[in-house]
């Protein structure tokens, strides 16, 4: 299914055309990639939801340079504006592309981006933007060259190089539900870009929600970088990498049988390790605030009382993520809406859900 819609989109590409636009989703992990190590090589395994409202739309545009001086020449904006810190960056991460993109130093780029939502929403965008963009820069090179012909070359590349660009971006090329990193039971694995689950999904986690409570929307005091690199001495990680790889197989096995009640023992589990191996980090640090201890104590007692199926999840940061499935929206959204949106900044929560995929523009 997932290669079969991407393949649609690829013969859509022509020859003659000077530009190319990608729509690509932020992705939430259910496993979580914390800890790297080599050029952007995950510690442990992960796998995520491919979500949908959450995206970004980017656009680049190329002319052959009239005198090639083995730069890489970029303009970049951002929602519209001109924006140097985020250029710097991209000609950097371009740079270091050139083995990849014989092409890279021989036209000039401009490139648009816009977010669908808000830069200063304490979101990361990271995976939506670097996914973007490396799918914009593998169609150019169709364009250019003709090659791949194939969509899975196609999605394999973009994964590989969105994973150069940030690690968590690999897992948002594929629909649905991505898989990154080694692991010696699955087929396919590999730490060099990630794999589709394809059509192993159950439908009970079809259209999953993923409601996003923007509980702060300050800047993080520790980067994800940071959080990365310390965990090469945190003294959990042994543990951590071995709860990794064992809670791959039970949330890959709950995700076919439709086991949600394991499902969501799994993600909370994951969650709060994560949080727990920032505290224990030398030195230690604190990404929750007071308005995610309290959601995660409301949605505890929720369940509690209610039996109703609906858990949480945390980023590298303060914004909690619920999950539950389509049908008890009607029963669990006006709880949300009551009890949990107060705790977001002025109200806000994007309310997205399990996504098809990125899509040309
Ligand atoms: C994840 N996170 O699996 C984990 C869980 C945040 C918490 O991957 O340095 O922005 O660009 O490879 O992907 C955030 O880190 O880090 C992340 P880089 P990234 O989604």
């Amino acid at each position: 299914m997932a290669t079969g819609s991407i393949n649609y989109q690829l013969s859509s590409l022509s020859s003659t055309q000077q530009s190319v636009a990608w729509r690509s989703p932020s992705n939430i992990a259910i496993v979580k990639y914390w800890g790297k190590h080599g050029i952007q090589l995950p510690r442990n395994p992960s796998v995520s939801f491919t979500l949908d409202a959450a995206h970004t739309d980017t656009k680049v545009s190329f002319t052959e340079k009239i005198e090639k001086d083995g730069e890489v020449s970029i303009d970049f904006y951002f929602e519209g504006a001109p924006n140097e810190a985020f250029a710097n960056k991209i000609i950097a991460f371009l740079q270091s592309l050139h083995i990849e993109f014989s092409f890279l130093l021989d036209y000039d780029f401009k490139i648009e981006s816009s977010n669908s939502f808000p830069h200063s929403s304490g979101i990361a965008s990271s995976a939506s933007a670097m996914s973007a963009l490396a799918l914009c820069f593998c169609s150019i090179e169709k364009i250019l060259t003709g090659w791949p012909t194939d969509a899975s070359d196609f999605l394999n590349k973009a994964s590989h190089i969105a994973r150069l660009g940030s690690g968590s971006a690999a897992r948002s090329v594929f629909p649905e539900v991505a898989i990154w990193g080694t692991h010696s039971d699955i087929e396919d694995s590999t730490d060099l870009q990630a794999i589709p689950f394809d059509s192993q999904l159950h439908k009970s986690f079809k259209r999953f929600h993923d409601d996003i409570l923007i509980v702060s929307a300050e800047e993080k005091s520790v980067s994800s970088r940071a959080g990365h690199s310390l965990m090469e001495v945190n003294p959990y990680a042994t543990v951590r990498y071995e709860q990794a790889n064992k809670n791959m197989m039970a949330t890959l096995e709950a995700l076919k049988t439709g086991d949600i009640l394991s499902f969501g023992k799994i993600l909370e589990e994951e969650a709060m390790t994560l949080h727990a191996l920032m505290m224990c980090s030398d030195p230690s640090y604190v990404l929750m605030k007071a308005g995610t201890l309290a959601v995660v104590e409301k949605v505890r007692a929720f369940r509690e009382e209610t039996s109703l199926p609906l858990y949480f999840t945390l980023d590298a940061g303060p914004n909690v993520h619920l999950l539950y499935p389509d049908e008890v929206e009607d029963q669990i959204w006006p709880f949300i809406e009551r009890e949990l949106v107060p705790h977001c900044v002025d109200g806000k929560v994007i309310r997205d859900r399990v996504g098809s995929g990125p899509r040309l523009i």
